[in-house]
Order: C-alpha cells, then structure tokens, then sequence
C-alpha cells in the first residue's frame, strides 16, 4: 500500500517511547537478526589451572550432594519430590564463575546445584531435605522451597515459569535502584513455553533491564522431548520479537559457560538489556525420582555421560594439561565425599520442626478458628 510505503518518522507515543512506523518492520526485523549474528558464541574461557581446580571441585561437589540425595530419597529420609540436577553441573559453575557479589540467581525446582552454588551450605540444603529444623526454611520447605538473602539466592520454585517473572523483578530493581547487579534467571526448554516467559521477556527489553535469562536446555520436559513440544527448538532465538539478542553455547563446557556468563554480564552492565544464553545440556537421571524415564534409551544417556561429562572434561584437562595426578585428584574428590558426608549425617540426625511451628512463617496473621 502506498500510505504503508511513505517515510513516515518515528512517532512518540503517550508514554514518550519511539513508535516503529509499521513500513520499518521488515527492516527491523532484519537489524534483530545482524544483532544475533553479532552474538556468536564466544570461544570458550582460557582456564589456568586454578580455574580448573575450582571448576572442578564445585561440580563435584554438586554431583556427589546430589547422589547422595538420591540415596536418602530411596531410604526414606526425604519425602516429596526432588528433582536431580546430575549431567548439568558445568552450566550453574560456569555461571556461577562470571558473576560478582550482589548478581542474583532464581531457578525452578532443580535447584540444590544452583544453591550450592551460590555459596549456601550443604548441610542447611541437605537438612531442608530431610525436613529437619536447621534447614534453610526451617524443615517446612523442602526441595523445591529453598532461599537464601545474603547469598542472593532467590530460591527454588515449582510452578514452571514463575521464576522468570520473579528474575525479571530483581533486573527491574536493580535498575530502579541504580546498582550495577545482574539477575540471572534460570529456566528450561518446557518452561521457555510458558505465557509468563514472553510477558517478562516485553518488559526486559522494553525497560532495558539486566536479565540473563538461562535456557537450560536438557532436551526433556519431564517425559516429552524438545522435538515433540516446541515448534521453534532453537532457544536462543526466542527472543527475536523482542530484539533480545541469544546465544547458543555448549553447556557441558563449563569454560564456554563461563566466557557466555562474561559476555552477557558485560551486556547487561553495560545498560544493553537483557540477553539468552541458551545452554545445551543433559540431566542424566529421570525427571524427579519417580520418573523410570522410558522416554529414552539408555544408550543415550550413556553416550552422553562417556563422551561428554562435563566433570570428565576438566578431569582430563587438569591430568594432561596441567600435571594433576591421579592421586591429587582422588583428594579432591576425598574432601568433597566428607563434605557430603558430613551434610547427610547431620541432615539426618537434626531434630524436626518443633509442632509450635507449625504456624509461624505462613502468610496468615490470623490462625483461622474451627467452627463451633
Ligand atoms: C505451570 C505448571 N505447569 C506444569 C507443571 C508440571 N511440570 C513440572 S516440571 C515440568 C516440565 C518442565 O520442563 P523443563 O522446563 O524443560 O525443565 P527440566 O525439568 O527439564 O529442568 C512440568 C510440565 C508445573 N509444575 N507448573
Ligand atoms: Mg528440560
């Protein structure tokens, strides 16, 4: 149409903003796409040999508390669900290694890696588990329910999505509020089709706020695969219709991880507005622990697990490159199971929440009378 086609220059709407004349889209859209070019995935971080070690150390620790999780599961000692975070531990680290004090973290419900972490500790995470009163929200939480203020660790949630919303708060206060932080917030290829995702994703990038939003893709959504539940399986690129620019990285190389962490913290510091990182990766155990996952075959897990375990990747790199023995490496790993240990053993034997607590840290001020 003639009228469509007329330069018209960009108006301003009632809110100040500058509005695209509706002959600009094509051309916009475009401009989206160079800045997605412009977004290839950085080469993966030059690690030195503390890095490493460091990398190293914090996967174990998340892959040895979340085997023995598993186990106090099948014992008996923790109820509920508890969703394994085991094959995903170099995308939390690797992310984990790009933030400074004051950045905040908000996942779903596979969270104990992104708790530990952030720094929380293993015995309060354990103890939470098992329903015990020195967990991190007293016993009455459980898995899914966990946080933590000074460790800005904004839990923990089981409705799929929500933390998207909630991760999108912390960017708008950290922008209200003038500070440089960065609120990364996790979520995963089930929930990256969520209502709410998009809604959040509007006003990241409208107010320009400093999200990263981690896809966390681990190819299921409880039993259903990527393939037979998206129609557009490439995350990086949900952002598009937002101009949020995406970048697709290899998550089971925790120094890829980390040079997308660095590049996406710097975009967000820079005052740029949000960004996707979309993370490739496999959880090794079903969806929760009562998921036998027939969905897929074992062969696949397998071929995972031998050719691209993100702990056996820097395993090898510290033994070949940087001289580790494997007796060096055995002491790590000895430290890490007393670690554990040590969480497990006290997360079994701290008593209960006490029954006056029953009533304390709820939303009611009122406890509600029984009718007479
Ligand atoms: C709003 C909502 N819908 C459905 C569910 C049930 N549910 C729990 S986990 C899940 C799958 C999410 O998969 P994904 O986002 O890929 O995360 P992953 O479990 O792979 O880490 C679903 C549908 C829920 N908890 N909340
Ligand atoms: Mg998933």
């Amino acid at each position: 149409m003639a009228a469509r086609q007329k330069k018209t220059p960009a108006t301003k709407d009632a809110g100040g903003a500058s509005a695209q004349p509706k002959g600009k889209l094509a051309d916009s859209s475009a401009e989206i796409v160079k800045t997605l070019e412009h977004f290839d995935p950085p080469k993966p971080a030059s690690f030195s040999k503390d890095d490493e070690l460091q990398a190293y150390r914090d996967m174990l620790l998340i892959r040895r508390f979340e085997e023995k999780a598993g186990q106090l599961y099948g014992m008996g000692f923790i109820g509920g669900f508890c969703h394994l975070y085991i094959g995903q531990e170099a995308v939390v680290v690797g992310m984990q290694m790009a933030l400074k004090d004051g950045d905040q973290v908000v996942t779903g419900y596979r969270d104990h890696g992104h708790m530990l972490a952030t720094g929380m500790e293993a015995r309060g995470v354990m103890a939470e588990l098992t329903g015990r009163r020195s967990g991190y929200s007293k016993g009455k939480g459980g898995s899914m329910h966990m946080f933590s203020k000074e460790k800005k660790f904004f839990g923990g949630h089981g409705i799929v999505g929500a933390q998207v919303s909630i991760g999108t708060g912390l960017g708008f206060a950290n922008r209200y509020n003038g500070t440089d932080s960065v609120a990364v917030t996790y979520f995963g290829d089930g929930a990256a089709n969520q209502g709410q995702v998009y809604e959040s994703f509007n006003m990241a990038s409208l107010w320009k706020l400093p999200v990263i939003y981690v896809i966390e893709n681990n190819r299921y959504a409880m039993g259903t695969s990527v393939n037979r539940a998206s129609a557009e399986t490439d995350f990086s690129h949900r952002g598009l219709s937002f101009k949020i620019p995406g970048i697709q990285v290899d998550g089971m190389d925790v120094r890829a991880v980390k040079a997308a962490g660095d590049l996406a913290a710097e975009h967000c510091r820079k005052g740029d507005g949000p960004i996707i990182l979309e993370m490739m990766t496999y959880r090794y155990r079903g969806h929760s622990m009562s998921d036998p996952a027939k969905y897929r075959s074992r062969d696949e897990v397998q071929k995972m697990r031998s050719e691209s375990d993100p702990i056996e990747q820097v395993k090898r790199r510290l033994m070949e490159d940087h001289a580790l023995s494997e007796d060096d490496v055995k002491a790590i790993d000895k430290d890490v199971r007393e670690i554990v240990a040590d969480a497990a053993d006290f997360a079994q034997n701290d008593p209960e929440p006490d029954v006056s607590e029953l009533w304390t840290d709820i939303y009611a001020d009122e406890i509600p009378q029984a009718a007479e």
